[in-house]
């Protein structure tokens, strides 16, 4: 009669079925250990992939990059394998950003995006729509961060478009922020006159309308970061007083020129503004709200036309 101990006890293992997901997930693998012995999961060498416990039947297996692994499942003399399929994540851009104030045409300016992507052996390029009518430029990338550099030849507002692509293909993309891009040399805004305020335009009074009164003007002084202006902008209806205080950039494009800044509302600081007027036609919108809330106090958003001039360019003022 053998004794228990001298029987070589049977022990049977199943790798379950199988399973798939996607790198850098926890996929479960779901294998069965029956009798005595130890489970024990491998894996086809070389592969990018670690179980969470090899010693235990089930349990997960988390890949740093898609593919087709063989993973098997041994206890005592038995083993069975199953087949795990990883599928490819996309990344993600997490935050993008631009410089923190407008830049002059004709010097460089950077972006950069930083990203992630649960397939941590994924190789990443990158590009960058600038959208001033040029092909994408390729960026850097290094430690999930793209960065690239870009020299603006003409004033205007633009927003940068980021992309950031895996070695399998897939990607992901972020518009930026205003980049603001001056000129000094585009010459003078100036204007003043009469327009009339369309129902909406003064959401304190959504049904408010009438004539208001503006004035305006705006350069950049000879070797200066910020233009130098002055707006007025008078409501009668909403008995509304705006007043420049500062400027913080002027763009001028042809005939269009943008001009922001800061100013008082009724005597009462803390106020941001933005004309966009227009030359031939002569077209004025003012956009003003409350920095702390960014609250819109007044805006005209479909420009009305002037009774009176806007100049944009020519000679200097
Ligand atoms: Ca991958
Ligand atoms: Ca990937």
């Amino acid at each position: 009669m053998p004794t228990l101990t001298s029987i070589d006890p049977v022990t049977v293992v199943h790798a379950g079925s199988d399973a798939d997901g996607t790198e850098g997930d926890a996929i479960r693998i779901s294998g069965t250990l029956s009798g005595a012995g130890s489970p024990k999961w491998t894996i086809e060498k070389g592969a990018p992939c670690a179980f969470a416990d090899a010693g235990a039947a089930a349990t997960t297996l988390t890949c740093r990059d898609d593919g087709t692994y063989e993973v098997t499942l041994t206890g005592g003399r038995s083993s069975d394998t199953a087949t795990v399929t990883v599928g490819n994540a996309a990344p993600a851009i997490t935050s993008a950003h631009g410089p923190a104030s407008p830049v002059a045409a004709n010097r460089a300016t950077a972006v950069s995006a930083a990203f992630g992507d649960p397939g941590s052996a994924d190789t990443h390029t990158c590009t960058v729509d600038w959208k001033d009518g040029g092909e994408p430029t390729r960026g850097t990338v290094s430690d999930s961060r793209c960065t690239a550099t870009h020299t603006y030849t003409t004033a205007g507002i633009r927003r940068p478009v980021v992309t950031v692509t895996d070695d399998d293909g897939a990607s992901d993309r972020r518009t930026l922020p205003e980049l603001v891009v001056y000129d000094r040399a585009a010459g003078p805004a100036a204007g003043v006159g009469i327009v009339t305020s369309a129902a909406g335009a003064y959401p304190a009074q959504p049904g408010l309308t009438g004539k208001a009164a503006f004035s305006f003007t705006a350069d950049y002084r000879r070797n200066a970061d910020v233009p130098t202006g002055k707006v007025t902008f008078d409501f009668g209806a909403a008995r509304l007083k705006f007043r420049s205080t500062g400027s913080d950039w002027l763009v001028v494009t042809k005939s269009r020129a943008v001009y922001q800044g800061s100013g008082t509302v009724n005597g009462a600081a803390g106020y941001g503004f933005r004309i966009t007027a227009t030359d031939g036609p002569d077209t004025f919108r003012i956009e003003v709200w409350k920095k702390s809330t960014g609250a819109v106090v007044y805006d005209n958003a479909t420009a009305a036309t002037v009774t009176g001039f806007v100049t944009v360019g020519g000679p200097r003022l």
